[in-house]
């Protein structure tokens, strides 16, 4: 049976009483926004006739979500993050602000407190035993096209597992493997040698991968490699670059593929160029080039202040 009642006055006076709006305590904008997610969630149930097993399955589901540590992970899958993206973007565009080098979402799995060194680090530290290596060079410019010395790259990805240090499930990684923060040299310029990170793949057991099974969508992301960068003057800039060539560069679970930053990844064998790299054997060289954007009247009007993990 049917039943409609989410517009008479009791429902409509309750939903006020159980966000708070009758109290005199309390954060008037968590009201606002609980007010409007618990009438949207009121309204879905009445609408779509979700039933009480319905309802008591998705409790139980936010509770494994939890204890698994994976909101921030279903929050990609489910295109929060790359929304999020896509209004800043909107916002920038009513400013008149062009991204030159296109924003994409953080992710669930960075970690302050990397090494930092000037110019050039190495992230790996040579343990992985399929590691292909890979050269990851670029300029850093300001707003104005000039070449920025002095500004704070971080950068921190993937094994060839799909793991990241701090999170891999084997426990096989040093603290702070792969995850690196370079200050530009005197020319912009930074450099690092790594390896060739694989793809992420959502823990195949877990309630993100649950829900996307129910869903018919896969759970992987392509090989990529983060970037946090910023500098006086200028806006934190967050994006990724995705490794030209993976099946899931256009097919990315967490929507963050954009035009702009899908690099190839050049190999190299002749002698010259591993000599020149101060490399042991052939790998890879991946060149990416990032411009910031100025602040807006004195401030970074899109940073995003989220819970991180600090070590
Ligand atoms: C990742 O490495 C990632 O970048 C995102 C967005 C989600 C899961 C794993
Ligand atoms: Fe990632």
């Amino acid at each position: 049976m049917e039943v409609k009642i989410f517009n008479t006055q009791d429902v409509q006076d309750f939903l006020r009483v159980a966000s708070g709006l009758e109290q005199e305590g309390g954060n008037p904008r968590v009201k606002q926004i609980i007010h409007r997610v618990l009438s949207d969630l009121y309204k879905a149930i009445e609408d779509l006739n979700i039933t009480s097993d319905e309802y008591w399955a998705g409790v139980a589901y936010l509770n494994q979500l939890g204890a698994n540590q994976e909101a921030g992970l279903l929050s990609p899958g489910l295109g929060f993050d790359h929304y999020l993206d896509m209004r800043m973007d909107a916002e920038d565009a009513a400013l008149g602000i062009e991204n030159a080098t296109p924003r994409t979402i953080e992710g669930p799995l960075y970690v302050a407190g990397a090494p930092e060194s000037v110019g050039y680090a190495r992230m790996d530290d040579g343990s992985d035993p399929n590691g292909h290596t890979l050269i990851l060079h670029g300029t850093i410019f300001d707003a104005d096209g000039k070449p920025l010395p002095n500004a704070k790259v971080e950068i921190w990805h993937a094994n060839t597992k799909g793991f990241y240090s701090h999170f891999d499930p084997t426990g096989e990684q040093q603290a702070f493997n792969m995850r690196r923060s370079i200050i530009t040299d005197e020319n912009g310029q930074y450099r690092v040698r790594t390896i060739l990170p694989a793809g992420y793949g959502c823990p195949p057991e877990g309630p993100t991968q649950q829900l996307l099974n129910q869903l018919g969508r896969h759970g992987n992301r392509p090989a990529h490699i983060h970037y946090f960068v910023s500098a006086d003057g200028h806006r934190k800039l967050t994006t990724q670059i995705n490794v030209a060539g993976d099946p899931y560069t256009y097919d990315d679970f967490a929507y963050a593929t954009r035009e702009g930053l899908v690099v190839d990844a050049v190999e190299h064998t002749d002698p010259e160029a591993i000599k020149a790299n101060d490399v042991e054997g052939p790998f890879a060289e991946m060149v990416f080039d990032l411009k910031l954007t100025r602040l807006v009247d004195g401030v970074d009007n899109q940073v995003v202040d989220r819970p991180r993990l600090a070590v």
